[in-house]
C-alpha cells in the first residue's frame, strides 16, 4: 500500500521540491492550498504536479482550524509535514499579530486536529534558525541544544510553536519533529528574500533592464543551502522510531555583501555603480549571524547535502538568465 503524506503550505518553496521527492517515493500525496482571488497564484510553484493529477489538493488556511481540522480527518495521513507559515521576517514586524496567529496558532490548530482525528500520523514542524536571535555557543556554531532568543515577531512565533511541539510530543505521547533549518534557497524562493533578490536584479541590470540593486544591511551572515537538500532531511526525520529535533544546515556562513559580490563578479557588475542601500530594508531588529552544527542529523539521520554555496547561486542565475 501507497504511504499517505499531507503537505499543509504545499504551493511553497519547500513544499514543491518536498512533493516532487515524495512522488519519487512513491507516495499518495495530499496538499493544502490557500484561497487567493487570482487563481494561478494558489498552485504557481506546483502547476506541473497539479496538472497530472499527481497531487491531492484542499483548501485550508492555519487561521481557520475547521478547515485543518477537516482535511486531517478526511486524509488520515501517514506523514504530515507542516510548512505554512507567514515565513517574511521583514513582513512579520509589518503583521506582527497575523503572524503569531498563522505560525503559532495555526501550529496549535494542527497538533490539536491530530490528536483528536488522526493520533497515528506522525508530523514534521518547520522550525527555523531564526529562533536562536543573535544567541550561539562559544565554538561560533548554534546547535539543537542554544538556547533561544528570538529578535522578530516571526522567530517568537516560530519558538511558540516549537515550543508547543515538544509539550505535545511529551504529554500525548505524538510523533513530532520540529526541524530547525537553516536559510534554504533556490530559484522557486520568493524574489523578496535576499538570494533571489540579488540574482533576479543582478541579471536585470546585466541585461540593461534595470540600473541599481537596492538592499538593506550588507553585514548580516546567513548559513546558506539548497532547499532540495533539505526537503531531504525533512523526510528523513519521519522515518525514524523516536521523533526528535534536528538542526539542518551547511556549517558554512557569509554575509548579504559576500553574495552581491559573487553575483556581481560573475555578471560583470561594478557595485559602485549599480549597489546602494536604503534604511527602508533594514529591520527594527537584526539577526546578525548564522552558522549551524547539523552534525546530529549527519550521524543519526545520514543526511548529507548535495549543492554547494556556490552551485546553488550559480543555479539561481541561470534560471533568471533564462526567464528575464
Ligand atoms: P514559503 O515559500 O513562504 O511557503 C509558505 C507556504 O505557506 C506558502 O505556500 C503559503 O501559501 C502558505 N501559507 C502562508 N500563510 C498561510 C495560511 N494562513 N494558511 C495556509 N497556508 C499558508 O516558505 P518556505 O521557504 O517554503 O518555508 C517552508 C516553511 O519552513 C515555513 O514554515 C518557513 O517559516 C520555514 N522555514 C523556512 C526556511 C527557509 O530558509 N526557506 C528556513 C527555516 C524555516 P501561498 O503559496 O498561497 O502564499
Ligand atoms: O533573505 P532574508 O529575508 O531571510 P531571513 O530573514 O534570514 O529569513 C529566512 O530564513 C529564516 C531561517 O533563518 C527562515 F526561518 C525565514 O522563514 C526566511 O526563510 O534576509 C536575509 C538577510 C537579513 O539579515 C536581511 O536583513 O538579508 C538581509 N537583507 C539585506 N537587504 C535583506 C535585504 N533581506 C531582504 N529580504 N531584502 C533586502 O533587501
Amino acid at each position: 500500500m501507497k504511504k499517505k503524506a499531507l503537505i499543509i503550505g504545499a504551493n511553497g518553496q519547500d513544499a514543491s521540491y518536498l512533493a516532487e521527492f515524495l512522488l519519487e517515493k512513491n507516495y499518495e500525496i495530499h496538499g493544502t492550498i490557500r484561497r487567493n482571488s487570482v487563481p494561478e497564484s494558489q498552485t504557481s510553484r506546483i502547476e506541473h504536479l497539479f496538472k497530472n493529477n499527481t497531487i491531492n489538493l484542499d483548501y485550508a488556511d492555519l487561521t481557520d482550524p475547521i478547515s485543518i481540522e477537516s482535511v486531517i480527518n478526511s486524509v488520515q495521513p501517514d506523514e504530515i509535514y507542516h510548512l505554512a507559515a507567514q515565513s517574511h521576517v521583514q513582513i512579520s514586524f509589518d503583521l506582527p499579530k497575523y503572524t503569531l496567529d498563522v505560525n503559532a496558532g495555526g501550529t496549535l490548530s494542527v497538533l490539536e486536529a491530530v490528536r483528536k482525528f488522526s493520533p497515528h500520523s506522525k508530523i514534521y514542524h518547520a522550525a527555523t534558525s531564526e529562533m536562536f536571535g543573535n544567541n550561539y555557543d562559544s565554538d561560533g556554531y548554534q546547535r539543537e541544544s542554544t538556547s533561544l532568543q528570538p529578535v522578530s515577531p516571526y522567530g517568537c512565533s516560530k519558538v511558540y510553536a516549537h515550543n508547543l511541539c515538544h509539550n505535545y510530543r511529551n504529554a500525548y505521547n505524538m510523533f513530532i519533529c520540529s526541524g530547525i533549518l537553516f536559510n534554504h534557497e533556490s530559484p522557486r524562493r520568493g524574489i523578496n528574500f535576499v538570494t533571489n533578490k540579488i540574482v533576479s536584479e543582478s541579471v536585470k541590470i546585466h541585461k540593461g533592464l534595470s540600473d541599481k540593486l537596492i538592499l538593506g544591511n550588507l553585514n548580516a551572515k546567513r548559513d546558506w543551502g539548497h532547499a532540495k537538500d533539505y526537503v531531504v532531511g525533512m523526510w528523513l526525520m519521519l522515518q525514524q522510531n523516536i521523533s526528535d529535533d534536528y538542526v539542518l544546515a551547511t556549517g558554512e556562513s557569509r554575509s548579504v555583501g559576500e553574495l552581491v559580490e559573487y553575483v556581481f563578479n560573475k555578471l560583470n557588475l561594478s557595485k559602485e555603480k549599480h549597489l546602494i542601500t536604503d534604511k527602508k530594508y533594514e529591520r527594527p531588529e537584526e539577526l546578525h549571524y548564522l552558522k549551524g552544527d547539523a552534525s546530529k542529523a549527519r550521524n543519526v539521520l545520514g543526511w548529507t547535502t548535495n549543492y554547494s554555496f556556490y552551485e546553488m547561486i550559480d543555479e539561481m542565475i541561470e534560471y533568471w538568465n533564462y526567464k528575464i
